[in-house]
């Protein structure tokens, strides 16, 4: 039992919750699953792996070129604060965990196992579930089973090891399947058939507010990408270009304000450089950072949904792969991806004022991968439904939503005091919910969440029962039929 244990937690940390590698894998097996010569299958594991890496080098780069005006924000307004990041939330989880609960990481490790066994026989009896996605994005369910670990245990402290890790890996593996699911139209919509889905951390947010946004196509809504500007506008037709002017008045701003011997003394700047081509470069950086994260995301979301085939057509028909929300950053308007970067941080530094000025107990300091990640890719998929003003007003309440339910659910459950909580939208908003529903009904809560999830996929199939498997299996034929659908009415 220990030696499956060691191999399974070898697998688990070298493979599963290294995205590159994982995607990697499983483009070698779909391929091989194809019948593909064995050194095309190997070439396209290495194209998925080196992609996957660029993409990280590109959501690093952003995170860390990003760092100084976070730090400095945080040491100028002299806040002590928890942050909302995955990783600090897992790194709160990890240091908490022994102390409050009794219980060691590694029951962690085993629990993003059984959830995600648990995904896997969703999808696998999907005639009956109606679920169609495979969640494939392992660093991020690294970071959601910690938190949803600490948050169920909240609610059933009394639960005994292994009872824990089933009744934890049904709901968070039901979580997975139903929240990439309810992606799948939209991102088919957003990518003409891409072939995957989003399996991050604001799926359900995601889908809400594509519905939303939906309420925002009028006559005259247009979409990002649809505007020339006219005269000296027109260079922000230019994507590249316009990252690199917003950033530069808004956190040019910010940088300037911070000063030069601030930044000295923290070691972002070195006492000799130019402080005006520091902020330029900060600020540009943004752009080429943003350049790296779309084409790591071409090389490898081709080869991923090719391969795919080989391992849906042997064991899980019909199903897509669920990957990282910055895959869709290269499909819609770029711009989408700065502009709802720009109003989430808006809504999130609003709703932190708030805080401040109401004395809440519990501050928190903006992290740089909700700000970023949730609302640049609300914003992509609320433009592609609603046009520009869904694309500002969406990350815009996202960004509130980002910061006050992370205010409220982790110092409710305790996670607040150890610096940190995963903050992404789901977790500010659903997974809350979930917790308010199971902590005060017990098990009957337990039995809510668990049916509500079931019930899910089931509606959207009774909604659409001629269409719902097919925009995965034949996305042509799917179109076909919706347009002379439109053309009956
Ligand atoms: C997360 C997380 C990251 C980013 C990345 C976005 O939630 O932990 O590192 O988002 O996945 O591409």
């Amino acid at each position: 039992m220990n030696f499956l244990f060691e191999i399974w937690k070898f697998f688990a940390s070298n493979i599963l919750t290294q995205p590159a590698y994982f995607i990697g894998f499983m483009v070698l097996v779909g391929y091989l699953l194809l019948r593909k010569p064995v050194y095309e299958a190997f070439a396209g594991f290495i194209k998925a792996t080196v992609g996957y890496l660029i993409l990280g080098v590109g959501s690093g780069g952003l995170v860390s070129n990003f760092r100084p005006i976070l730090v400095g924000l945080k040491d100028r307004f002299n806040l002590d604060a928890m942050v909302i990041d995955p990783y600090f939330g897992q790194n709160a989880v990890q240091t908490g965990m022994e102390e409050v609960f009794g219980r060691t990481f590694s029951q962690v490790m085993l629990l993003l196992l059984v959830a995600f066994i648990f995904n896997l026989l969703l999808v696998r009896f999907k005639k009956f579930t109606k679920l169609r996605a495979v969640f494939t994005t392992g660093h991020v369910q690294m970071q959601q089973s910690a938190t949803a670990f600490w948050l169920i245990l909240f609610c059933f402290p009394a639960l005994g090891d292994n009872v824990t890790l089933v009744v934890m890996g049904l709901v968070l593996g039901l979580y997975w399947a139903v929240g990439s699911n309810l992606t799948v139209e939209i991102t088919q919509d957003l990518t003409e058939g891409g072939g995957f889905c989003v399996a991050h951390q604001q799926m359900f947010g995601l889908y809400f507010f594509s519905k939303l946004s939906e309420r925002f196509k009028g006559k005259n809504s247009k979409r990002l990408e649809d505007i020339q500007l006219p005269g000296w506008l027109s260079i922000f037709n230019e994507n590249m270009v316009a990252t690199s002017i917003l950033m530069l008045v808004f956190f040019g701003i910010i940088l300037a304000v911070l000063g030069k011997p601030y930044l000295v003394e923290q070691g972002f700047l070195k006492a000799d450089k130019n402080f005006f081509f520091y902020i330029t470069t900060t600020c540009f950086n943004f752009a080429v950072y943003l350049a790296i994260l779309q084409l790591g995301v071409r090389t490898f979301v081709t080869e991923l949904t090719q391969s795919f085939q080989g391992i849906s057509n042997s064991f899980l028909p019909g199903a897509v792969p669920g990957i990282d929300c910055a895959a869709t950053y290269g499909f819609g308007s770029p711009n989408a991806v700065t502009v709802g970067f720009l109003a989430g941080a808006f809504g999130q530094f609003l709703a932190i004022v708030g805080l401040i000025l109401l004395k809440s107990p519990t501050l928190v300091i903006a992290g740089f991968v909700p700000v970023f990640f949730d609302n640049a890719t609300i914003a992509v998929f609320a433009n592609n439904k609603g046009g520009i003003k869904a694309a500002i007003i969406m990350p815009f309440i996202a960004g509130l939503c980002q910061v006050l339910g992370s205010a409220l659910i982790a110092s409710w459950v305790g996670l607040a005091s150890y610096g940190g909580y995963l903050g992404m939208w789901d977790w500010a908003v659903v997974w809350p919910i979930f917790t308010v529903v199971m902590k005060y009904l017990s098990y009957a809560g337990l039995a809510i969440v668990i049916i509500t999830l079931i019930a899910i996929p089931q509606l959207q199939y009774r909604a659409n029962p001629d269409t719902y498997f097919l925009i995965t299996e034949d996305y042509d034929a799917y179109k076909e039929k919706m347009e002379s659908k439109k053309g009956m009415k």
